[in-house]
Order: structure tokens, then sequence, then C-alpha cells
């Protein structure tokens, strides 16, 4: 087999971080940009001849183009063996599994996780190691360094691998193997749930809708929730994974699921709502009109998670990033267990889960997951509510209201405000900095500033220190808010500002309940002064 190699140039704007790189997909169609990206990435690794590597997509546009040119650049490479997902879907928590379980050398994920797809939409590609884990900051600095110095990759001259069929095929001396995408994650699935009690709960007329917003989850959760667990055929929507999602915005949140909020909040709502996102690493959960809020998604499962059989006398202690509300250190407190407050980013968790000091962790923007993959796992967090509903026979909302009439309420909003100028952004939050910084204690709108600093993170199994991970106000022991720039818009920026008052009364709405504080960080920032007029603004 002919293996040649093809002379290049560097792109000035690669980066790659621990969620990968992520770009317009009209970026990704540029002559060699993804070549690029691959060869280096192969270039910063050491010893994979002969090994496995796992390559799989959450089904967006270009997704089997880009397959396609990877698998030829791996057998160029010498890699051993490349494991497929069939029609090259494989969901970022299933490829993680799969990864580790099958002893590869790693993976290369094909996403933009919760961003847009099409022509118009986003692209991605990340890479995980062995453990299953993304690549950490060591490793992807060292792509970034290949990057900017690469001029050429390793390509072979062969036709395009049928994806479509789940069969072994030999390239050169490099077995391409393309497997079931849903087989493995789904028998890991129910080695840690309790399925025979789920799908009673299904026999009992329990009914569920989720929602896999056209992307990769579909397949999953069709044979997971309509086949083994017996859910009525249909409880699965949008099932079938589309290029470009079907024009949907892939974030299982209350704007982006509209219809699926909708069907919660209208008359026949079914007992259980949920959606995962582009990639099936997020979730989201809804009971009859009640929507549960990621924070206190956590704190129900921490509540929980000795009930699940996996985890007994598993239970190690929990983490949640710092912008994702207290509700579960509150949990923790009761049950004795160490609670962590991360910086955003699943690779903080990292460590935590590695070394025994939690089980469970969470983020505000609707991720969880435990040890038993090294990615936030959308599917896995559906069916730990799932058992614990199964076991309790309780509702969603009676789970959450009876954290807190025991703990108090947190209540939780996320504000963010998407420029088109990351410039802007930048400005603004340096200028908010320096201006809490020279006036300590001021009082906007009648709430004085407790503390503010920047949020600094010591790894505490590293020792680590991660500095200035985003921006803390305190307004005294209730009120707290955070302030920080998204990590993963393509273009522009996004300013995500967090909001949490804690209250006694559990009733209010949650505008309510926040609307002193989300107007003290109305003007403290004075977004149309820095921003202008051209801000959209959303809240999660
Ligand atoms: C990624 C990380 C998450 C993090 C999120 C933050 O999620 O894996 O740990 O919470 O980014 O997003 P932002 O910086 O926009 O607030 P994903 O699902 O995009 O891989």
């Amino acid at each position: 087999m002919d293996i040649f190699a093809v002379n290049t140039k560097p792109y000035s704007d690669q980066s790659f971080g621990t969620s990968g790189l992520r770009r317009k997909t009209e970026v990704f169609a540029q002559e060699n940009y993804l070549e690029n990206i691959v060869q280096s990435i192969f270039n910063s690794l050491e010893g994979f001849e002969g090994q496995t590597l796992v390559i799989g997509g959450d089904g967006r546009y270009r997704n089997d183009k880009a397959i396609q040119t990877i698998i030829k650049m791996a057998v160029a490479n010498q890699f051993g063996h490349i494991i497929v997902g069939q029609n090259g879907l494989l969901s970022t928590p299933a490829a993680s599994h799969i990864i580790e379980a099958t002893k590869a050398f790693g993976g290369i994920l094909l996403t933009a996780s919760h961003n847009p797809g099409g022509k118009n939409g986003d692209f991605g590609i990340k890479y995980n190691i062995a453990t299953g884990a993304p690549a950490p900051e060591s490793l992807t600095n060292r792509f970034v360094e290949n990057m900017h110095k690469i001029d050429h990759y390793w390509m072979i001259h062969a036709p395009d691998i049928d994806l479509s069929k789940v069969r072994e095929q030999i390239l050169g001396s490099t077995i391409i193997e393309i497997i079931d995408p849903v087989a493995d994650y789904s028998r890991y699935m129910q080695q840690i749930f309790d399925f025979e009690a789920i799908r009673q709960l299904f026999q009992s007329g329990f009914k569920m809708t989720f929602d896999a917003m056209n992307a990769v989850t579909g397949p999953y959760a069709q044979y997971i929730f309509e086949e083994l667990l017996g859910a009525p055929k249909g409880s699965v929507i949008r099932g079938t994974p589309l290029p470009d999602f079907g024009g949907m915005h892939p974030e299982p949140n209350l704007n982006y699921a509209k219809e699926l909020v909708d069907l919660a909040y209208g008359k026949n709502a079914p007992d259980l709502c949920a959606a995962s996102d582009g990639d099936g690493d997020r979730y989201m959960i809804l009971g009859k009109s009640f929507f549960v809020n990621p924070a206190d998604s956590l704190a129900v499962l921490a509540e929980n998670m000795e009930s699940i059989p996996f985890y007994k006398g598993r239970f190690y202690g929990v983490a949640r990033s710092m912008p994702t509300g207290g509700a579960v250190d509150l949990v923790c407190q009761k049950l004795k267990k160490n609670c962590y407050q991360t910086p955003t980013g699943w690779k903080f968790f990292g460590s935590l889960l590695e070394n025994q000091k939690i089980s469970l962790c969470g983020e505000e923007s609707f991720g969880a997951g435990s040890f038993h993959v090294m990615e936030k796992d959308g599917l896995w967090a559906i069916l730990f509510w799932l058992n614990i509903l199964a076991i309790t026979r309780k509702t969603p909302e009676q789970l959450v209201k009876n954290i807190w009439t025991r703990y108090g309420r947190i209540y939780n909003l996320t504000v963010n405000y998407n420029t088109d100028s990351a410039v802007k952004a930048k400005h603004l939050m340096d200028s908010l900095s320096s201006k809490l910084v020279s006036v300590p204690n001021q009082t906007i709108n009648e709430m004085t500033v407790s503390k503010a600093c920047f949020f600094d993170y010591t790894d505490p199994v590293s020792k680590t220190l991660f500095t200035n991970q985003g921006i803390l106000i305190n307004f005294g022991p209730s009120d707290q808010a955070m302030i920080r720039l998204s990590g993963t818009v393509s273009s522009g920026a996004t300013i995500k500002v967090y909001l949490h008052h804690k209250d006694q009364r559990t009733n209010l709405s949650s505008d309510t309940a926040l609307e002193p504080l989300f107007n003290a960080l109305q003007n403290l920032m004075n977004i149309p002064k820095y921003l202008g007029k051209n801000v959209q603004i959303t809240k999660t």
C-alpha cells in the first residue's frame, strides 16, 4: 500500500484545549485544515504504532468526510487497529468507555458538542487518552506546538471505507473494525443500574418522553429505553441523528428544547421528560410542569447515590463546578461526604475521580458524571433518575422539593450575554475586575458587596494552582454571582453570569427570588456601555 507525505502549511488560528477545537464548519472545509490537526495530534503521541485508535462522532455535517480522512491518516501513521462506530456514530461517553474497555491508545471524536451543526454551523474535533478522559493540557499544548510547525502529513491512497455495516476489514496492515455504537454502552449501563426495577416502573404505566434533538443519542435511547426497558414506542422523539440536527440547537435547556418543555408543562405531560445534547454528554430532566435545575439534580443524585448497586460502598464524595448552585453541598454536609468546588471544565473533575476523592460530579451546564467513564454522560444521568424514580416511586418534583424543604432552596439562574466582539467582551471583564478591586465594598441597588475576588483553584491531588477562573462576588451569605467568559463559542464571545440566592422560602419563582441580584449585576456590568446594543441575552 502506498503511503505518501503531503506538504502543508500551518494555520494560525488553530488552538486545542481539553474540549478540543471548535470552529465554523466552513473553516474546517479549508484545504488541509483537518489534516494538520490530526497529524499534529499523531506527532505529539509516542508509541502508538500497532495500537488501537477509536474514531467516532456525533453525526454532524462533514463527520463522514472527516472520518474517512482520519482513518486513512491513521493507517498511514501505522496504527494497527482502528475501531469506528457504524455510520461514524459514537456518543462522547460511549467512545470514552470503548477506549478504556478495548485498551485503545486513544480516540478521536468529531463533535462540537452542543453547538449547532450543518453547513453554516460548527464542527469540532477532540482527542481522548487511554483512560477515556479528554487529553490533558500538557498534551493539548503539544498538539498546538506541532500545529504551528507542521509542514507535511502522512496519507494513503485507498477508496473510502464503507461505514454502514458492522464488520472487520484490512487496509494495508491495519484492521478496521466497524462496531455497533450502542452495544457496548448499553451493556455497561445494565451493569450500573437496576434495569429490572426500571422495567417494572414502565410496566406500571410510567410515561417518559426523551428528546434526542436529532443528535447522536437517538439510537442509544431507542434501544435502551424502548427495547430494553420497555418504554412505549414513540417515547424517544427526534431519534434519528441528522447532519444539521434538523436545524435545532442541540443543547438541552429551557430555550433550545422548547417543544419538550412545552410538552412537560402541557395538559398530558409524561411523568418524565428528558433530553440530551449533540454528542450525548449533557442532559436535562423535567417532571410534570417542573424543571429540575442541574444543581438540584446533582443534589438528588448525591442523596440517592448509595441506593444504586454499582455505587454502594463506593461513594467517596462529590464535586461541582463553582458556577453550579450549592444544593449538593448541603446534602454532602448531611451525608458527611467531601464536596469540592472546581472551576468550569470537565478536566478539573478528572484527578478527583481517578483518585477516589469523588464518585459524582456535575455542572450547571447540564453535565453530570461519575467514575464509570471519564466524560460527562447524559443518558447515564437520565438512567440514574429513572432508577431513583423506580426505587422511590416519587415524582421528580417531590424528590427536589424534599431537598428544598430540608435544607432551604438555592435559586439559580445563568444569564448569557452573546456579542460578536471578543475584544469588547474581554474589555468588559478587565474593567469589571479593576472596578471590584478598587472599590471593594460598594453598594449597588442596596446590595453590598461583601467579597469580590478571582476564583483560584488548587487541584487537591496534584496541588497545581489554576488562577483567575472567573470573578466571584458575594453580597452577604445568601447571594453570590460568578462571571466568566464562555470557552466553547466558535465566534464572538459569550459572557456568562451565574446567579445564586439562598432562601428558606421555597415557593418563589426563580425570577422573583433572583431579581435584586440580577438588577445589581446589570448595574455593575453596564452591558450597553461595554458591549453596545448588539447583545443577545439568553437565560438558562
Ligand atoms: C464543555 C466542558 C464542560 C463545561 C462547558 C462550559 O462542555 O466539557 O465541562 O461546563 O464546556 O461551557 P462554556 O465555557 O460555554 O460555559 P461541552 O459539553 O461543550 O464539551
